[in-house]
């Protein structure tokens, strides 16, 4: 498996991303599956990730609902020496996630859930707010300083997309200037926010997400061009079998493609500083 991986992804590549941390983007990808059925799949991502160096992160599994997931975790962490991130639903799972993941995130629709919030603050790892769908980014800057009044400063907030109406999402990039007054790092999770949620009806009934995979370059190149600290993707080496968000997954096979165009982006673009506007009448 590891030798599909390098070979889809590249090794250059994957060295190129290890290096990121002058760059605009700030080096910082956030990147797997959404669910972890594959121990195989997982252990092999995480040795593409290790091979690029401390800044790209192994994405765990989406639900940690059991402890055996906890332990897919541990496994793929102490075998190649990955920081990996995963999400909490309920406060009593903090303790038992943060002592393996390096990232806890928190899910979109509980970004307000104070309990939530400060039971995965005093975990002191890095928490990763993801903003909701029906927020405005002002809120973030409230659900960041709950985790540092519980004492963590270690503290990123993360757009997603905004509900307008039913069935889908619009990414605002004036959202990635404004999530900035919550003072810490800002992370643009390009793939759900292509999500159509419940735009998928079901063959047995029933609805899950559909998404617009054609415009996840265009959600991440527009980010990387006004200046995120991070990116986040749901990647898959078979995205037509995904059991989950398959619409939005980005095939591994075109990652290295797109992450060197953002890579070209970041270098470039000065969309961390304000452009000093000069109104005074211009004359020749
Ligand atoms: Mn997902």
């Amino acid at each position: 498996m590891w030798r599909r991986v390098e070979q889809m992804v590249g090794r250059r590549f994957l060295k190129d991303m290890g290096r990121l941390g002058g760059s605009g983007i700030g080096g910082l990808l956030l990147q797997g599956r959404n669910r972890n059925q594959s121990r195989g799949c997982a252990a092999a991502r995480g040795q593409a990730a290790q091979k690029g160096g401390s800044n790209v992160m192994g994405f765990g599994p989406g639900v940690l609902g059991s402890l055996d997931r906890i332990r897919i975790l541990e496994k793929v962490k102490a075998t190649y020496d990955l920081p990996v991130v995963t999400d909490v639903h309920e406060s009593h799972q903090c303790e038992a996630v943060g002592r393996v993941a390096d990232i806890i995130q928190i899910p979109a629709f509980l970004c307000r859930q104070t309990d939530l919030l400060v039971a995965a603050a005093k975990t002191g790892k890095i928490i990763n707010i993801k903003k909701g769908q029906f927020c405005a980014p002002s809120v973030m800057a409230n659900s960041a300083e709950k985790i540092r009044l519980a004492g963590n400063q270690n503290v990123m907030v993360c757009e997603r997309g905004t509900m307008f109406g039913y069935n889908d999402l619009i990414v605002d990039p004036r959202n990635f200037e404004w999530l900035r007054e919550a003072n810490c790092p800002v992370v643009a999770d390009v793939t759900h926010a292509l999500q159509q949620p419940a735009g998928k009806k079901l063959d047995g009934g029933g609805v899950a997400s559909g998404g617009l995979r054609e415009l996840i370059p265009c959600i991440a190149r527009t980010s990387v061009a006004v200046g995120v600290d991070g990116i986040f993707m749901e990647v898959h080496d078979d995205p037509l079998n995904a059991p989950c968000d398959g619409p939005t997954q980005w095939p591994l096979r075109n990652l290295e493609e797109l992450l060197e165009e953002l890579i070209a982006i970041a270098r470039v673009t000065k969309g961390k500083k304000p452009l000093k506007i000069d109104l005074t009448p211009f004359k020749e």
